[in-house]
This record gives C-alpha cells, sequence and structure tokens, in this order.
C-alpha cells in the first residue's frame, strides 16, 4: 500500500517503453496498441521494471526450491510449460544460439518453485489458487501455498515471456500477486445434442488452463443422446448414444478427461440431468413416464416417472457408480425444464397424485422425484455434494443448505438474491450464454456482465461462488467447438478471476488480443473476437 505512488511512476515508464519497442505504424491507429507479455487474466498486483532477462532454450529450467513440496502435477507442469515457451513451431527458434546479451539485459536460467503446502490429488471448490511470482535479474522465484496457486502462476510465468524482434526470448523484472476473485470459474460443454471427441475436449482444457478457468461443467448426456458408458447399465449408451462404438465415452476417455483436466487444476463437474432432457435414457432402461392421448398410450414418453419403483432402484445404482467414477466433490443434477404436460396425461402419475394430495400441482410431483433424488445421493455417498439448475429452488424444493444453485434465467440479479436470500450458494450463468451469436462485438456483453449486481446483503453476496459460461452443443461440434467458446469466454474468464474495478473495456480488448493469438500459438483454434486486427505469426 506504501508504495503506491512510485509503482504507478513505474508502470507508466513501463508502458511507456513496451510501447516505444514496437512503434505502431500509422495505419493502426485506432486500434488498442499491442502491448507483449501481458497476464491474463489480468493479475490482482503486478509491478513491471525495465530491466530485461533472457531466457535460453538450452540452459533454462524449472526447478524446487530446497524447502518445496513436490508434486507429480507440478513437474509434469514443468515440461508443458517448458514446450510452451521454448517449443512453438510459431517461433524463429533464435533461443537456442546463445543470443548477444545486451548491456540492459541479463540471462535467466531457472525458476525456482516453492509450494508450501503438501501435494493433494484433485483441485477442488476450496483450493487456493494464490501465488506470487517475482522475477528480478538473472533470479526468478513463484510462491504458492497449494500446488494449484503453482499452476497458476507458471501460467502467468509463460505468458510473460515474449519473443523479440531479434528472436530472443525476453521476460522483464516483475512482481506479481495473484489470486482469484472468485473460486468457481467454470464452463459448460454439452456432449449430447452433437458428440465432441475426447481429443477435442482435451484442447478445450488446454484452452481453460491458458485462460485459468477452473471447472470444466461437462453436460455429457441430455435427450438427444447418452454418450456416457456405464459400467452398472451399458444398455444406456448401447441404445441411447448416436452410435455405441463411435461416439461413446468409455470408462478409459472418461478416466482419461479427469485426468487431463486434474493435471491443469481443472475440475471435471459431471451432469446428469433429470428428471426432464432424459429422453435418451429411456431407450435403455424402462424409466420415462408413458404419454396418453385419452385413455390411449401414444408410444411418446415425457420426463423420468416418478411414480415407478424401478425408477429409484435405477437410481441408486447408477448415482452409485457416478459417484466413484467422477471424483470431484460435486456431481451436477440438472432439474432443469421439466414438461409437466406427458405427466398430466398418464392415468397412473394422476391417480399418484390423488393419493398423495398434491391436487394438480405438478411441481409437487417434480419436488417429490428431486427429494428422492437427493436422499440417495445422501445415501449412497453422503460427502458428495449437488448442483441444481435454478427451477428446483423456483419449485420450493427444499434441498441441503450447502446445495449449489446455478441460475440461468433473466432476471437473472432477481433470481440471485432470491437464491442467496434462501442461503444457498449461488453461480451465474444466464449472462454468459455463448451459444447464442450474433454479429459484433458480444464479448462486451460478456465482459460487463457483474455478478455481484443484485441487491442483497454482505452475507448474500458472499455465497456467490462465481460463474460459469455455457456453450450448449445444438449447432456445436468439434467442427467449431474451440473457435466457437473462445477467445468469446475469455471475457468472462478474466470477470471471474481479476478484482472487481478491472472494467475498462478497452483494456481487456488489448489483453484479450494477445490472450487470442497466444491460444493460436498453443494450437488453440481460438476465432477473430474484435473485428479487425492481427497476430504475429498467421497459422494455417
Ligand atoms: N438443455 C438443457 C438446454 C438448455 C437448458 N438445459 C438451454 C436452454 C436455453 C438456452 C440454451 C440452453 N439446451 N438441459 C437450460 C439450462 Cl438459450
Amino acid at each position: 500500500m506504501e508504495l503506491k505512488i512510485p509503482l504507478l511512476i513505474i508502470v507508466l515508464f513501463s508502458c511507456n517503453l513496451v510501447n516505444s519497442r514496437r512503434e505502431p505504424s500509422p495505419k493502426l491507429k485506432n486500434v488498442v496498441p499491442i502491448t507483449k507479455g501481458q497476464i491474463f487474466p489480468k493479475p490482482q498486483n503486478q509491478v513491471t521494471f525495465d530491466n530485461r532477462n533472457i531466457l535460453n532454450k538450452k540452459n533454462f529450467h524449472f526447478e524446487y526450491s530446497k524447502e518445496s513440496q513436490v508434486c507429480d502435477v507440478i513437474s509434469i507442469a514443468f515440461n508443458r510449460y517448458y514446450k510452451i515457451i521454448f517449443g512453438s513451431q510459431y517461433l524463429r527458434n533464435m533461443n537456442d544460439v546463445p543470443s548477444q546479451l545486451k548491456s540492459d539485459a541479463s540471462s535467466l536460467n531457472r525458476l525456482l518453485v516453492n509450494v508450501h503446502e503438501p501435494c493433494e490429488e484433485y483441485p477442488s471448490l476450496e483450493s487456493d489458487e494464490s501465488y506470487t511470482l517475482e522475477i528480478s535479474t538473472g533470479l526468478a522465484s513463484l510462491e504458492s501455498k497449494t500446488l494449484w496457486g503453482a499452476l497458476r502462476g507458471l501460467e502467468s510465468f509463460s505468458q510473460l515471456v515474449v519473443e523479440l524482434d531479434d528472436g530472443s526470448l525476453s521476460v522483464n523484472n516483475t512482481l506479481v500477486n495473484d489470486f482469484p476473485r472468485f473460486n468457481h470459474r467454470g464452463i459448460l460443454l454439452d456432449t449430447s445434442r452433437h458428440y465432441i471427441r475426447p481429443s477435442i475436449l482435451k484442447v478445450h482444457l488446454d484452452a481453460m488452463e491458458a485462460n485459468k478457468m477452473n471447472v470444466f461443467h461437462w453436460h455429457i448426456v441430455d435427450d438427444q443422446s447418452f454418450p456416457y458408458v456405464s459400467y452398472t447399465y451399458p444398455e444406456l449408451s448401447k441404445m441411447g448414444a448416436y452410435n455405441p462404438y463411435t461416439h461413446v465415452y468409455t470408462s478409459q476417455d472418461v478416466k482419461e478427461i479427469i485426468e487431463y483436466a486434474r493435471l491443469r487444476g481443472i475440475r471435471v463437474v459431471a451432469e446428469f440431468d433429470s428428471p426432464g432432457h432424459t429422453e435418451s435414457w429411456g431407450k435403455g432402461v424402462p424409466i420415462l413416464t408413458n404419454c396418453y392421448d385419452g385413455e390411449k398410450p401414444t408410444n411418446e414418453f415425457g420426463p423420468i416417472d416418478p411414480t415407478k419403483n424401478l425408477t429409484y432402484s435405477f437410481l441408486k445404482t447408477f448415482v452409485k457408480e457416478l459417484t466413484q467414477v467422477f471424483p470431484d466433490k460435486y456431481l451436477h443434477l440438472g432439474g432443469d425444464e421439466v414438461d409437466f404436460s406427458c405427466w398430466e396425461s398418464n392415468p397412473a402419475i394422476t391417480d399418484f397424485m390423488k393419493e398423495k394430495g398434491y391436487g394438480k400441482n405438478y411441481s409437487k410431483l417434480e419436488e417429490y422425484y428431486m427429494q428422492n433424488l437427493l436422499d440417495i445421493v445422501n445415501e449412497v455417498s453422503p460427502k458428495t455434494g449437488y448442483i441444481i439448475w435454478q427451477e428446483v429452488v423456483d419449485n420450493n424444493v427444499v434441498v441441503k443448505p450447502d446445495t449449489v444453485v446455478e441460475v440461468w434465467k433473466d432476471p437473472w440479479p432477481e433470481e440471485m438474491a432470491m437464491v442467496t436470500n434462501l442461503g444457498y450458494r449461488a453461480l451465474l450463468s444466464t449472462c454468459w450464454y455463448l451459444n447464442y451469436i450474433s454479429y459484433g462485438d458480444d464479448w462486451i456483453k460478456y465482459y460487463n456482465c457483474e455478478p455481484m449486481d443484485f441487491k442483497g446483503t454482505d452475507e448474500q453476496k458472499s455465497l456467490v461462488i462465481g460463474g460459469e459460461a455455457c456453450m450448449w452443443g445444438e449447432y456445436v461440434d468439434g467442427s467449431n467447438v474451440i473457435s466457437r467458446t473462445w477467445p468469446r469466454a475469455s471475457a468472462v474468464a478474466e470477470r471471474l478471476w481479476s478484482a472487481q474495478n478491472v472494467t475498462s473495456v478497452r483494456d481487456a480488448q488489448g489483453r484479450i488480443e494477445e490472450q487470442r493469438c497466444r491460444m493460436l500459438k498453443r494450437g488453440i483454434k481460438a476465432e477473430p473476437f474484435n473485428g479487425s486486427g492481427h497476430c504475429e505469426y498467421e497459422v494455417e
């Protein structure tokens, strides 16, 4: 804090330096100047000095300090980030010959990493992702409480390294003290409307790591297809997948994706949405409601039938499997958009409603189902927590007080106020539906959406744990999921990581421009987002 005024001067001074390094040509006057080596999302605190350090491919390495914990995730990340820094096909590869050091540059041979706390196997909602990065003349160190913080610090370090005009790799002396504003920074991908191959999901996880996002919300099954291969109910994907051999996620695929995510500090939260959105489930197990036209069944099916015993014996086995396959503490149980018309048409359900005294109130039936489902989760895996869509709470279902409610409908400020007023933790996604596309700079509206902009007490605000960008799959598959999601999701990534007062759209535009080029350089085909511009290197 006492450093404030000198820091400001240093920051301004170093910005000038960066600009003077690359004179913007007159043509580019109205374009945000590209400053290289900006950390994304903007860190909480950063001071940049003008001393430069040159990195040499032959003798640079990452190293644990003597006191550090040694974690497999970090050791593997050392190799990954070494390749990111030195191995890009787009570098001019002048960095393995000892370049002549200019008088104002020193050489930097290692980054010393110190992880304070013992290694954890998986990241969690509570994980501390803070880190401190210090690059001073010829010396660099990264300190973090947890290995997850060290991962974020390695990402920032790799972003600070820039290729100079002479082809050498350089990093300015820099101090960074950084931590996320929200612990849950997620992206939903839908692999039911269209299948997305595991190799493409992995590219998506690379992009998430580059943007410091930490939850992959895997909306894995839905009405249209059931690509998840269950070992307790193999019929589900055999009958419900688009193709049971080629358009499925086997146990091996799921394991690999969870591991790939773990190595990047990303949680995999699987969603098995019910009782609505389950048409594909019904092909393998007869748990859906028969819809009727008067006395006669129509051969059409509605939501899961909450009145059948089979429903609950199935759920018990299946949910148990899910809690064993997906190591995250949370399962997403869906609960959105339940269509009551088929329930209304079914005579057995009408009888059940009478018996229970629900009258014509089908929300009560939904509540009955959700309550049973939640009880089953508690029974088969008491440690599992759940995330649900807002409708469950809108329909007055009482859930465990530590439930997380995901808000996706407008008006979201009222909904966030309502959910947190009930004491539930909340996730916002309404304003980040990336599946909507339109001509123009739509990222600005994602960037301007502030999850705390609702009426509520400090206590209510403290229940907001973050948000999610959603990429629903009706018009998205492997051919376009990466480019449609990135870099538009980067706007959300920065909103969820950086301080609340980081709101300048102009500054963000410059950062996202560089971030997009950085993703291209790493093989992530992020699309132009901004009307005009160029990257240093054009991809094939
Ligand atoms: N599928 C499921 C969907 C949607 C939801 N749930 C959805 C609704 C509106 C829009 C986009 C997606 N396709 N299972 C709502 C949470 Cl605009």
